[in-house]
């Protein structure tokens, strides 16, 4: 696959640049992990009152634990595909670099990032209702659903439902770091869904040149300069080309 690069962007692929890259779940489409919102999205089969809220969680907590224990099962089957490893790559190059990701999945991480913020939180994580002690697991069936912290309290999925507050300190972080950057990168997501889909228009009314990577316009489009059309594991391996010519230039 060949891309049309601007001038403007061939001209940031500089190590000093300041990138900031967002991701949602259009990135772990080719890995095989569901979107939310397209055709085959989770929301066409599943309502997010039922599953993705605090209250279907107090009224339903079996329930909610079944279909993220489902969930879990899926991603566990599943590799970080060429556009999650060429992002891994991105933070090699670029000296100031953060990847904001909306996606619970894991596979930025697998894939090797490390300078990472996790808006949606982790669906690898559990945490107490009730003393709020977090912990990674990647146990796939419990016995007991909801699965019980050693306080007592139930213990529930590590994500961020709405309605809720994301992680404390961490969209701050994120708009600091859309604040600052230079070049900002909105890959694989509709967009949609606040107060993360603020960060593009943040970056752009600071000064940032902002890429959209989509394989259709987004609601983020609105505010981008340029718009990559195109599988995001096409794309961006795409543009690591350009960056491993320029280091060579
Ligand atoms: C490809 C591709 C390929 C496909 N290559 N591309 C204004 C301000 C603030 C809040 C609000 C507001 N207006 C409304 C709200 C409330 C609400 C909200 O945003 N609602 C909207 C739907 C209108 N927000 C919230 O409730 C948030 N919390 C909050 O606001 O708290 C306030 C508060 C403060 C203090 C006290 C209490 C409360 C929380 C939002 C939580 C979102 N949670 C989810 C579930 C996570 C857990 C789980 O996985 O189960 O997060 S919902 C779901 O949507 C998930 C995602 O991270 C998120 C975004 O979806 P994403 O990633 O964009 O996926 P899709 O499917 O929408 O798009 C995929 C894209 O990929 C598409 O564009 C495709 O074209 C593309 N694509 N294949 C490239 N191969």
């Amino acid at each position: 696959m060949v891309i049309q690069l601007s001038n403007k962007l061939k001209s940031l692929f500089i190590p000093e640049t300041r990138v900031v890259v967002f991701t949602g779940a259009g990135i772990s489409a080719e890995s095989g992990v569901p979107t939310f919102r397209g055709p085959e999205g989770l929301w066409k089969k599943f309502r997010v009152q039922d599953l993705a809220t605090p209250e279907a969680f107090q009224a339903r907590p079996q329930l909610v634990w079944e279909w993220y224990g489902w969930r879990r099962g899926q991603i566990a089957e599943v590799k970080p595909n060429p556009g999650h490893r060429a992002v891994s790559e991105f933070e090699k190059y670029f000296v100031d670099f953060t990847l904001v990701t909306q996606n619970v999945d894991g596979l930025h991480d697998r894939a090797g990032n490390r300078k990472l913020l996790k808006l949606h939180g982790d669906i690898w994580e559990i945490r107490c209702v009730q003393c709020g002690t977090a912990r990674m697991d990647f146990t796939l069936s419990f016995n007991h659903l909801p699965p019980l912290c050693v306080c007592g309290g139930a213990l529930r999925p590590g994500v961020v439902w709405f309605g809720e507050p994301l992680p404390a300190g961490i969209f701050d972080e994120a708009v600091q770091k859309a604040e600052g950057c230079d070049l900002f990168f909105s890959v694989g997501t509709s967009a949609e869904v606040y107060p993360a889909a603020y960060l593009p228009s943040i970056a752009k009314e600071h000064g940032a040149y902002v890429v959209e990577v989509n394989i259709e316009s987004s609601a983020a489009a609105s505010c981008a300069d340029e718009v990559l059309l195109g599988k995001s594991g096409e794309v961006l391996p795409e543009i690591l080309n350009y960056l491993s010519r320029a280091s060579l230039d």
